[in-house]
């Protein structure tokens, strides 16, 4: 019994430690999977598939309608911007269900994002911003192999001679070399040759149709002259595998595992980048409260190679240790751009565009090293609202939930969540660098208050 609660109580610690410095998942106000992400301009671009809250509740599996943008400059705060695409895109889907894993590629400053609908091939969306909007440029399958499970999880390359691939499958590995309009391609589909040297040898029963461990979620990335696939790789639950070749198109040589059987969902997908750098490695699991093999998150870690082009072995962790460059409070800030949240979901509407809301009394967001400088702030201003009746506030803290105390903003009654109020308040002095904590009070059991932006006046 002593033993037992000595236990008990180390995990508690454990975990007070783990919450106290997460930074997996970057998104907490929704569920996100597959993470696809893109460098532009100084900017990674975080394209997620999107488990939808009530996934599995009816006993089908995955719910996944369409797909969504993060994206950040620190690599600690993330900037929801929503829905950036969905099924309806694409007039001749038939599927109302199946928006899978989806990559982004810029060529010539158009953006192509590539859509797979399960059981119903692969699409492609382009537009003039990575923001959207997407338009669907053919109004037909651009990979169509009638295959339910084959065409899923594209990933685009285009390698150094300018020529562009998509490769894509499960359990299948395919590839077609794209034309240089990026939305049809040249020749025959080809396979990869699904052999144990090039993906490892599959532990487990003999598996036909899955010779290997190679399993889905192909994503290609190049470091000096080798290029690198990444893959989920199986049994399930699924890690995370990768091979390397002097080509683009192979022969692939397996390499080993990236990251272990780790976190929960029975599936894993991998994201590579290189940012400012350093390289980042991007997967999912289902850490979030409620979080399960349909409900999952995508998180990140910092990647290490050896001299050789070997990879280090990753384990899931908290996450990214430290920001690339501190936050600017004395420019406009999203309110939806966070390191952390509680009990906070995102919203959309036309006017204001993406919004967040907080659920609960106590409910917080927190947003990373934050620079003052050396005078500090005076004054703080935010475009905020709330519906409910009674006391609604919102507390600026540093450095914790129950940190030092910055000012309280009471939030008027604003009727809707799309009516606002500007508030502008005085502030305590701060300098330096701090982590900022906008904590919400209120009694009312859903929606306490709308959060749109916020700023400090020198
Ligand atoms: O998210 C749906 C599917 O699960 C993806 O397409 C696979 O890669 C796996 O993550």
């Amino acid at each position: 019994m002593k033993h037992t609660c000595k236990l008990i109580a180390t995990l508690i610690t454990i975990l007070n430690c783990w919450i106290g410095e997460a930074q997996n998942p970057i998104v907490q106000t929704n569920y996100t999977a597959d993470p696809a992400p893109m460098v532009h301009n100084g900017t990674v671009y975080l394209y997620t598939s999107h488990d939808e809250d009530d996934a599995n509740a009816d006993g089908k599996g995955f719910k996944m309608l369409n797909w969504s943008l993060y994206s950040s400059t620190d690599m600690v705060n993330w900037t929801d911007h929503g829905i950036v695409a969905s099924l309806k895109d694409f007039n001749w889907a038939k599927q109302d269900n199946g928006a899978w894993a989806v990559q982004c590629i810029e060529r010539k400053g158009k953006f192509y994002l590539y859509c797979p609908m399960h059981g119903g091939g692969i699409g492609v969306l382009v537009s003039d911003s990575p923001y959207g909007p997407f338009k669907d440029p053919i109004g037909k399958k651009l990979i169509n192999s009638n295959n339910v499970w084959n065409d899923i999880d594209p990933t685009p390359f285009i390698d150094k001679d300018g020529q562009a691939y998509l490769y894509w499958g499960n359990p299948g590995l395919f590839y077609v070399k794209l034309n240089k309009d990026m939305i049809s391609y040249l020749g025959e589909v080809q396979q990869i040759p699904n052999t144990p040297e090039s993906f490892g040898k599959r532990e487990g029963e003999k598996n036909e149709i899955r010779p290997t461990t190679y399993e889905e979620g192909p994503w290609l990335y190049k470091r000096n002259s080798l290029y690198y696939l990444f893959f989920a790789a199986g049994p399930i639950p699924e890690h995370i595998g990768y091979s390397t070749s002097k080509t683009i198109t192979g022969p692939w040589k397996y390499q080993g595992v990236v990251m272990p059987v780790q976190g929960s969902s029975f599936t894993n997908h991998p994201g590579i980048i290189d940012f400012k750098g350093q390289p980042y490695f991007f997967y999912h699991n289902s850490a979030l409260p409620g979080g399960g093999g349909f409900t999952r998150s995508v998180c990140v870690e910092e990647a290490r190679f050896n001299k050789d082009g070997s990879i280090v072995q990753m384990n899931m962790t908290e996450g990214v240790k430290q920001s690339l460059s501190p936050l600017n409070p004395y420019l406009k800030t999203e309110a939806e751009t966070i390191a952390w949240s509680e009990g906070v979901k995102s919203m959309k509407d036309d006017v204001s565009g993406i919004f967040i809301t907080a659920k609960y009394n106590d409910a917080f967001t927190k947003v990373r090293e934050v620079d003052f400088g050396k005078k500090g702030a005076s004054k703080f201003t935010t475009r905020i609202g709330t519906t409910p009746n009674g006391n609604v506030s919102m507390e600026i803290r540093l450095d914790s939930k129950d940190g030092d105390l910055l000012g309280t903003v009471n939030v008027p009654m604003t009727e809707t969540n799309n009516k606002w109020t500007l508030q502008t308040i005085d502030v305590n002095k701060v300098s330096g660098i701090h982590d900022l904590y906008f904590v919400f009070k209120g009694k009312a059991t859903t929606d306490i208050l709308y959060f749109d932006y916020w700023k400090f006046l020198k």
